[in-house]
This record gives structure tokens, sequence and C-alpha cells, in this order.
């Protein structure tokens, strides 16, 4: 891979790196947490550097334990599709949904919060899941200038790889840090998500590629 230099029209995503995607968590992805100092790195090496943070009431429908009788991690159908169902996790205000302790995050000129509005959940940092609700980050993107957008974070089968196909989908040039992600891998997923964005054309990369 050769040699990507950063300038002030790009901007680092992080998604979601927060205590219940990390080991111990409510919704730990496997090694979520080895994330966090690849991340802190290339924070140093961006201009612009925006978070996502997941962010539910209590009750959301995206957790199971607002479907009697629903296991987490089955597949039930929502008025905008289907939706897998999570245990409870990221709820506003708790612990497990703030940032990882050691993720530097004081550089972020922005977060944006998804996943607030009860019967919708959101993967995407750019859309909810019934693909038409708006968060908001497509408009501050353009408004601020930002064209590229190199996607990192949790997780790199669910809100990095929605966040990526919907930065892509909204023309913003498009990248994959995927050393600096980590997967729950559920049937397959992770590598569904790698032949999902490669078939899009946007680049999967690692962060040593990054000047
Ligand atoms: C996520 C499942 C539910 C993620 C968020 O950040 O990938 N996954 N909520
Ligand atoms: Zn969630």
């Amino acid at each position: 891979m050769n040699a990507i230099t950063t300038g002030p029209r790009d901007v680092l995503l992080v998604i979601d790196v927060q205590n219940d995607f990390c080991p111990g968590g409510a919704l730990a992805v496997p090694r979520g947490h080895e994330v966090v100092p690849v991340i802190n790195d290339l924070v140093n090496r961006f201009e612009h550097v925006v978070l996502t943070q997941d962010w539910h009431p209590r009750r959301h429908s995206s957790f199971a334990s607002s479907h009697p009788g629903k296991q987490p991690f089955s597949q039930i159908t929502l008025p905008y599709g289907p939706q897998t169902l999570w245990p409870d996790h990221c709820i506003q205000g708790s612990s497990g949904a703030r940032f990882h302790d050691s993720l530097s995050w004081t550089k972020a000129e922005m977060v944006i919060r998804k996943g607030f509005r009860p019967a919708i959940d959101s993967y995407s940092a750019f859309f909810e899941n019934d693909k038409t609700t708006p968060t908001g980050l497509t408009g501050y993107l353009r408004e601020r200038g930002l064209t590229r957008v190199f996607c990192c974070g949790l997780a790199f089968d669910f809100c990095v790889r929605y966040s990526a196909e919907d930065a892509h989908a909204q023309r913003f040039e498009t990248l994959v840090i995927e050393d600096a992600c980590r997967a729950i891998d559920m049937d397959g997923s992770a590598q569904a998500t790698r032949d999902s964005l490669g078939a899009q054309g946007i680049a999967l990369i690692n962060s040593s590629a990054i000047r």
C-alpha cells in the first residue's frame, strides 16, 4: 500500500470506542480494546477528528430485553426491516456508554450521538437503520469542507461497515483502517464486510500507510 498523506480536507471518524464494546462491557467485541493505542496514534496524524457514541435510552427497541421471549443476537422484523437484537448496551449516561478511558478523545471537534430514538437503531454514523433518518453528519462534513473520511473503531462488521458504506454513498472518498477496527463476527459477518466494502470500491488500508 502506498503512503497516504493526510491533509486539511481529511477526517478521522472514530466509531463507538466505548466501554460496552470492550472486554468486560455489555456487548464486548473480542479484543475491542486493542484499537485504542492504534487510534490514539492515528489521532496525531489527522487535523480533524470526529467521534461517534452509541447512545440508547432504556428499553430501546434494539434490546432483546424489550421483546418478551427474545434472546440477544436473534433477529426480528421492525417496521423499517430486519433488526438484530442486542444485550442492553450504551445506555445514555451509563459508564458503559463512556468512551474507553484510554481513548484520546480531546481533539475531537464533533461527537455524533446515534441510536437515541427509541424505535430505530442506528449503526451508521450517517443514517439510522431505517436508511432515511439522517444524523446530520453529512451536512456537518460538507459545511466544514471535509471530503475524505477515514473510518475506524467498533465494530468493524456493524457500525464501521455501515458508516463507511453510507459515507461512500454520500460521495465522500472513504477508507477503512482495518487494524484500527475489531469485529463482532457473527455468522461470517467480518468476511461479508470485507467483501461488501471491496465490491463498492471502499479501500481497506493499514494504519501504517498513513503519514
Ligand atoms: C454496534 C451493535 C449495536 C456497533 C452498536 O457499534 O457496531 N453494534 N450497537
Ligand atoms: Zn447499539
